[in-house]
């Protein structure tokens, strides 16, 4: 029995959880509410992942790189565009939001409410400080992303200085990402139970209006990355990049494939460098680095995702948003996608981050969390092609890339 149901890709199973646990939840009724307990186990245990994931991969990730000067050389052009194409994608996701209003008209009176956050008035010097890792134990104890993030990218700096010296540290990081990206996949087998309680929960406890509106969440999510994909990729390969669009898209297929089924960055990692290094031609150094780093901090669907989400949380709550807010969560988002890791369900932790800035009720998290998953595997898709573009664009830009290596969208 238990060989038949492993013998189901994932991503099947979850989408069956999703079926059932709303058809469950429209037969069952508010009392659906009782098993909602699994849905928050589940998200209990994503939440445990994040803070050594990101530890682990992003430390790897940079001390991969293996020479401080191309670190240099390739860092800073891989950082400006990973920056920039993430704030073009939260505000992507901020305009959808805006425009289409997924979230108004869902009557949400039924929810019990915990405590609602409160806008986060801390002063800018307060943000900064706030960004500087004091204590870098207390940091990851309070599951403070960003200095964690800073912490990390100042390790794997180190380790690169340290040269050989660093060499075991550096083993214990790369063994470290590995054994975290199994953990992960351990808990990604709770996703079908999870998703199949907080559903039940959301159809039975709130209805036809709010599988609507979680319905036009799903759609709007897909829009973002799909204009991210095909306009904003696009434009990155044939302007910067200046190579043919169409053997690009070819040249990364699979690993667009393997990151909508397994909805993890780092779990695609290994095939979207094989499909940068062998399809596109680019360098292994280049490929590591950009790819490596891009898989825990590159992720544009993510970020686009998050200004969405936010604003479907105060939509679906009646939280009033300023023009002070869009720009907080736009930084928040960009920041949030930074700190995500690579990992299913990522981006559904990192909304924690961004609603308690602006005062976006956390339960919004539960209400999501039922069709995070089918949203998660096109904002992967999303991320890895932008690791993918970045590495074609700085592989180009730095000399680092063999074109007759790279395969035409002609080739069968
Ligand atoms: N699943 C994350 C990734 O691997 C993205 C997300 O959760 O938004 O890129």
């Amino acid at each position: 029995m238990l060989r038949k149901w492993f013998a189901i890709p994932l991503w099947q199973r979850v989408i069956g959880a999703l079926i059932l646990g709303i058809l469950i939840g429209w037969l069952w009724g508010p009392e659906a509410e009782s098993i909602k307990i699994v849905g928050d186990v589940f998200i209990g245990f994503i939440k445990m992942l994040v803070v050594p994931l990101i530890f682990f991969s992003l430390v790897a990730g940079v001390a991969s790189i293996g020479d401080l000067r191309k670190l240099g050389n390739v860092g800073w052009r891989a950082m400006l565009l990973f920056v920039v194409s993430g704030q073009i994608a939260v505000w992507l996701g901020l305009l959808l939001g805006t425009v289409i209003q997924p979230g108004v008209g869902v009557d949400t009176s039924m929810i019990e409410m915990g405590v609602t956050p409160e806008p986060d008035n801390t002063t800018w010097r307060e943000m900064i400080m706030g960004m500087i890792p004091q204590s870098p134990v207390q940091t990851m104890a309070d599951v403070n992303v960003l200095p964690l993030i800073i912490f990390s990218l100042l390790l794997g700096i180190g380790i690169l200085m340290a040269k050989e010296e660093g060499g075991p540290v550096l083993r214990i990081f790369d063994s470290g990402a590995i054994v975290m990206q199994k953990v992960t996949m351990i808990v990604m087998e709770l996703t079908p139970f999870g998703v199949f309680a907080l559903m039940a929960w959301v159809a039975g406890t709130l209805g036809f209006d709010a599988l609507a509106a979680l319905g036009k969440l799903v759609a709007l999510n897909y829009a973002g990355c799909l204009l991210i994909i095909f306009v904003m990729y696009s434009l990155m390969i044939k302007l910067l990049a200046k190579l043919p669009v169409r053997d690009f898209f070819r040249g990364i297929v699979d690993a667009m494939a393997v990151s909508y089924s397994t909805a993890s960055s780092n779990a695609t990692l290994p095939v979207t460098l094989r499909c940068a290094e062998r399809n596109l031609g680019v360098s292994n150094s280049v490929a590591s680095f950009v790819i490596s780093l891009g898989a825990t901090i590159n992720m544009n669907g993510t970020a686009m995702y998050l200004g969405l989400a936010t604003l479907f949380g105060a939509q679906i709550f009646g939280v009033d948003l300023s023009w002070s807010d869009y720009f907080l969560i736009s930084i928040l988002g960009t920041l949030g996608a930074v700190g995500a890791a690579g990992i299913p369900g990522a981006g559904l932790i990192m909304m924690a981050l961004v609603f308690g800035a602006v005062g976006v009720p956390l339960e919004t998290i539960a209400f999501v969390a039922g069709v995070d998953r089918i949203m998660d595997m096109m904002r992967t898709t999303t991320n890895v092609s932008g690791d993918a573009a970045v590495a074609t664009t700085v592989a180009v830009m730095t000399g680092e890339i063999d074109r007759e290596e790279m395969i035409s969208a002609d080739d069968v």
